[in-house]
């Protein structure tokens, strides 16, 4: 298997200062390193120039959606390498940043022209769109702009053509939902497994469905993984924790379901916040699942 990491150090798109340091922290943690152990060669594409973080800028967001400007920029910039990336054949593994990089990441995979499933790991749903937004934060409107809603800078990014379609998209470790994200959701028909839903039918049954909803007729899928999915006892290092979330060994069941699958054609890992981080705990596991997720075995 052939990877590329790309690393997006943005954190503008969060509440807070500190997932611009996502990326280095999982290098620290030693991603390149376990995926080349189980055989995978890696190319390391270094990270996207972000030039802007909340402690480099210190400026007041000038709109709505906080940090705009530069927000488009960096995801115009994500989805070129994107897409560079996997027509050359590679397998993009994203590192961030805040989850506002996957309006980038989705979009240079959109440009290929196939059709691809999706599956959003989170405790969020990130369906917010300018007229929902109870904080204006970009990273909690990344699938919505994915799925073709939004502001008409960020779902133009990439072309802006042939969106992600709600009924190959799933929702997985939801369990903090604006009112205004769950009528777009019943809406669209997006189908969302809850932490309730996980705690009934078991995370095994759960990503078989997921699997079914996105890899049922399409050429493949990508996995968003904000690392606020999982329960903050195991990913502490996270911008918005919400307790009551998947444990690390649910988490890493899913992808090694999900590469048993073998259908994963990308894949981002977000939200790693090391200001907030307990030696380096929430990037390890970062690299614990990215390992599982490239079909490292415990036996
Ligand atoms: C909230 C939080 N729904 C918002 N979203 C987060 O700001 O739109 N997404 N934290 O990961
Ligand atoms: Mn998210
Ligand atoms: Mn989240
Ligand atoms: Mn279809």
């Amino acid at each position: 298997r052939r990877i590329s990491i790309i690393g997006v150090p943005l954190d503008l798109g969060a509440g807070r200062s500190g997932a611009c340091m996502g990326p280095s922290a999982i290098r620290c943690a030693g991603v390149v390193e376990r995926l080349e152990q189980i055989g995978c060669f890696v190319v390391d594409e270094g990270d996207l120039a972000v030039k802007n973080c909340y402690a480099s800028s210190a400026q007041q967001p000038k709109s709505k959606l906080k940090h705009l400007d530069e927000i488009v920029k960096v995801n115009g910039e994500l989805s070129t390498k994107i897409y560079e990336a996997v027509t050359a054949g590679y397998f993009p593994l994203v590192l961030g940043g805040d989850h506002s990089i996957a309006i980038g990441t989705l979009a240079g995979l959109r440009r290929m022209g196939g059709e691809y499933g999706l599956i959003w790991f989170d405790a969020h749903t990130d369906v917010n769109t300018a007229e929902t937004t109870p904080t204006g934060n970009i990273h909690g409107m990344s699938l919505a702009v994915a799925l073709g809603y939004g502001d008409p800078r960020l779902t133009a990014i990439g072309g802006g053509i042939a969106f992600f379609k709600p009924e190959h998209t799933v929702i997985v470790g939801a369990r903090s939902i604006d009112p205004g994200e769950r009528k777009f959701l019943k809406k669209l028909g997006v189908r969302v497994f809850t932490t309730r839903d996980i705690e009934r039918l078991g995370i095994a049954k759960v990503i078989e469905r997921a699997l079914e909803i996105a890899a049922g007729g399409t050429d493949g899928i990508h996995l968003s993984l904000d690392l606020d999915g999982l329960d903050p006892r195991d990913a502490p290092g996270v911008s918005t924790p919400v307790p009551g979330g998947l444990s690390f060994r649910e988490s890493l069941l899913a992808m090694e379901l999900i590469f048993d699958a073998g259908v994963a054609v990308s894949a981002e890992f977000v939200e790693v916040n090391p200001t907030l981080d307990l030696r380096n705990k929430t990037a390890r596991v970062a690299v614990d699942l990215i390992g599982a997720l490239f079909g490292e075995k415990i036996t």
